[in-house]
């Protein structure tokens, strides 16, 4: 059993062009200024480094891909994020990246696969990103990462422009997914096709959420030593702990299952790299956007080994006498 990494590097990414509305991109500094750093700095031991955002400020090459929106600035933005996310696991810390629309897990899967070709997906999230500009109903990029990092889809794309930095190397076979309960048909088809293990609200309602971690881990890492990536889209809680995201739906995990979630991946002491997305602070009112960041921030707390039991101070054995 391996120890969990004390080391963190924070990456924020304000990028909103994988969907259609304004304001996920001011999601990296809403969680700053909610004190992000500062929440993290109260885990017992954790040695926090913050990289900053990462340049988004691409211009629309003139490029057009059939139902791909934006897909110059998507691509420009993440071969930046990928490689940030690949210097901070080399630097020795879990990469924790802060979203910005889920667009932005081409990037950081990307870079993390760079560094560990052995490593496990979680994508937990209401939808299952696994579009391509074929099946996508929306033509929204945020709906098409998982397709896009997939070795196995790469045949059911055409040529993308600007694209040519990411060879998609990942396997299906190392994805699972958590969470969802709106999922597209084509969706559906590729989750059949290539047997992904998947824990849907209703699995979940079947199995708790426990049960259903543990199993995807076990089906995706038998022998328990493979890096972990969490991809967690804020809309996988339901929309009364989360409701400033884009495309909130009503039925998700409650906040103490994603607590939970991530206390179990935590505690495997494998967990590599997570990706907080979809989180929009335009959204909703003042009390919609402070749960909702605060949902955020307990996850991540979570995910890196912040314990509900409490922490007893370090090295001493008794309260302090008068
Ligand atoms: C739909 C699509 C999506 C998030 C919406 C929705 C995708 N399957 N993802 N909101 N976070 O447009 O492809
Ligand atoms: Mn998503
Ligand atoms: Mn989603």
């Amino acid at each position: 059993k391996c120890e969990p990494l004390k080391r963190v590097g924070i990456i924020g990414v304000p990028f909103e062009k994988g969907q259609k509305k304004y304001g996920v991109n001011i999601a990296p500094a809403a969680m700053r200024s909610a004190g992000l750093i500062e929440h993290l700095k109260t885990i017992d031991g954790l040695d926090i480094k913050d990289y900053g955002d990462i340049d988004t400020t691409a211009t629309d090459a003139d490029v057009e891909v059939d139902n791909m929106a934006h897909l110059p600035q998507v691509s420009a933005c993440n071969k930046n994020l990928s490689e940030r996310v690949s210097q901070v696991l080399k630097d020795g810390r879990v990469a924790v990246t802060i979203g910005g629309d889920h667009s932005i897990g081409v990037g950081t899967v990307d870079g993390h696969y760079n560094v560990n070709q052995d490593m496990i997906l979680i994508w937990v999230d209401a939808h299952a990103d696994i579009n391509t500009n074929k099946t996508s109903g929306s033509g929204s990029v945020h709906g098409m990462p998982v397709a896009l990092l997939v070795k196995e889809l790469a045949d059911y794309w055409p040529y993308l422009p600007t694209m040519d930095w990411q060879v998609p190397k990942f396997s299906i076979k190392n994805l699972g997914y958590l969470g969802l309960r709106s999922v597209d048909n084509y969706e559906r088809l590729a989750i059949e096709k290539y047997n992904v293990p998947t824990f849907a609200m209703e699995d979940i309602e079947e199995h708790g959420i426990r049960k259903s971690i543990h199993h995807i881990l076990q089906v995706l890492d038998p022998e328990m030593n493979k890096p972990i990536h969490v991809s967690f889209d804020i809309d996988s809680l339901d929309a009364l702990e989360a409701p400033s995201t884009g495309t909130p739906v009503r039925g998700g995990l409650t906040l103490r299952e994603a607590i939970s979630l991530m206390e179990i991946i935590y505690s495997t002491g494998r967990l590599r790299a997570i990706d907080l997305v979809e989180i929009n602070p335009a959204l909703g009112d003042e009390s919609d956007r402070k749960r909702t960041i605060e949902a955020g921030l307990c996850v991540l707390k979570a995910a890196l080994g912040f314990s509900r039991r409490g922490t007893a101070p370090r090295g001493v054995l008794d309260l302090p006498v008068q």
